[in-house]
């Protein structure tokens, strides 16, 4: 008979919705090694985790998340709260024997999160972080070009992850959603919260980056604060650039803002090399650009000049990564699949088996919090600095 693993849910906002939703739904699309059970979730407010409870279908509720993770019948704790509570849920689930997935960014800082890789190895318990992006299809597919060397040698990487919901001055912080720019709560602004997704794809397609050197801007100096009234400073970064040399010697610039008037979710990543290059917008998910040069093995130029350009590949092939577990060709899917892909991943490399692509784990994401550290010492020293 099929393992059960029953489920404690740490948090019940936006990422609570995505990870609930891809526990429920995992098990309709991947052939798993075990079946999940929404065991409990817990929020500090009963309404909230009484309303979760019903919408998502968990077995109990808790507000005191330590209990959660002392249960005995649970045996994965999702971490999903706001980033200030990540450490010490990581640490007692690890201390626990649990199995632990965290939402990014992982920490305050890297010293939390050397906390955290210590705990996890301490307890040899399986984690995963939650860089989403990685198992959209069409990332999936940009990984497994470059790993063809249809790129060649790489020159330049180039990023953006850019939005526009606190260019308004009445934006208050704190709360449920705004508490992302509240420094005491998030650690970082832009940085922890769109460039470590921006991080985590840049080493995993094109390798470890050696050395940043970045700038930072608060546009909005003050604002409101959503449970005090009180008007408090904001100590976040509203937008970070930074450029980066990767140890491959290839050279990069990563731009994110929340002040980009008409972007969204504008993840956007390029890489350009002597085979060729390749392009992906989140805002068009279900495409990858990819524009073909030299043949991987030998270089040698492939197509007739008339004939070159960019194709833009629409990711929806069973051929192509994760989409043999879902519709026909041409038809896409969304958002929430990338979550669903990464459980199903996480729950294959549990059992020992092979999943699409490894999963990102704390250790792993340890050393993305190092690259954003380097980036906020970096804008604030006013230089070059290097990452171990
Ligand atoms: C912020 O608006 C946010 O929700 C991030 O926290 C997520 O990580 C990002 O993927 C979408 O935007």
């Amino acid at each position: 008979m099929m393992k059960t693993l029953n489920v404690g849910m740490l948090g019940t906002g936006f990422m609570g919705r995505t990870h609930s939703n891809a526990f429920n739904q995992v098990g309709h699309f991947f052939e798993l090694p075990y079946k999940t059970v929404l065991k409990c979730c817990y929020s500090r407010n009963p309404e909230n985790a009484k309303k979760f409870q019903t919408i998502w279908g968990y077995e109990s509720i808790e507000t005191d998340w330590r209990k959660i993770v002392e249960r005995d019948d649970i045996d994965i704790i999702d971490v999903v709260t706001p980033n200030h509570l990540h450490k010490d849920m990581v640490v007692a689930a690890a201390e626990a024997g649990k199995a632990v997935i965290c939402e990014k960014p992982l920490a305050m800082n890297s010293q939390e999160a050397a906390e955290m890789v210590a705990a996890v190895e301490k307890a040899g318990v399986p984690s995963v972080v939650s860089f989403c992006y990685r198992r959209n299809p069409s990332v999936a597919l940009f990984k497994q070009l470059v790993d063809e060397n249809r790129i060649g040698r790489p020159f330049h990487y180039r990023a953006t992850y850019n939005q526009d919901y606190t260019i308004s001055e009445k934006v208050p912080v704190g709360g449920a959603s705004l508490w992302r720019l509240d420094g005491k709560v998030a650690g970082s602004g832009v940085t922890g919260d769109l460039l470590a997704h921006s991080i985590d794809t840049a080493e995993w397609l094109n390798g470890p980056i050696e050395k940043v050197c970045a700038h930072t801007e608060i546009f909005i100096k003050e604002r409101k604060n959503v449970e005090t009234g009180e008007v408090t400073p904001i100590t976040i970064d509203d937008a970070c650039m930074f450029l980066a040399v990767f140890k491959n010697g290839s050279i990069g610039t990563f731009e994110s803002t929340r002040y980009a008037r008409g972007r969204k979710n504008f993840n956007t990543m390029e890489m350009n090399g002597s085979n060729g290059a390749c392009y992906f917008n989140l805002e068009e998910p279900e495409y990858l650009q990819f524009f073909r040069y030299g043949d991987p093995q030998t270089g040698q130029k492939v197509e007739e000049d008339h004939l070159t350009g960019w194709q833009k590949i629409l990711v929806t092939n069973k051929e192509h990564p994760y989409m043999d577990h879902y519709w026909v060709p041409g038809t896409v899917i969304g958002y929430e699949h990338y979550f669903i892909n990464q459980l199903a991943d996480f729950l294959i490399q549990m059992a020992g088996g092979t999943p699409v692509y490894p999963v990102p784990t704390i250790a792993d994401a340890a050393r993305t919090q190092k690259v954003c550290d380097a980036v906020i010492q970096s804008a604030k020293e006013e230089r070059w600095v290097k990452i171990d």
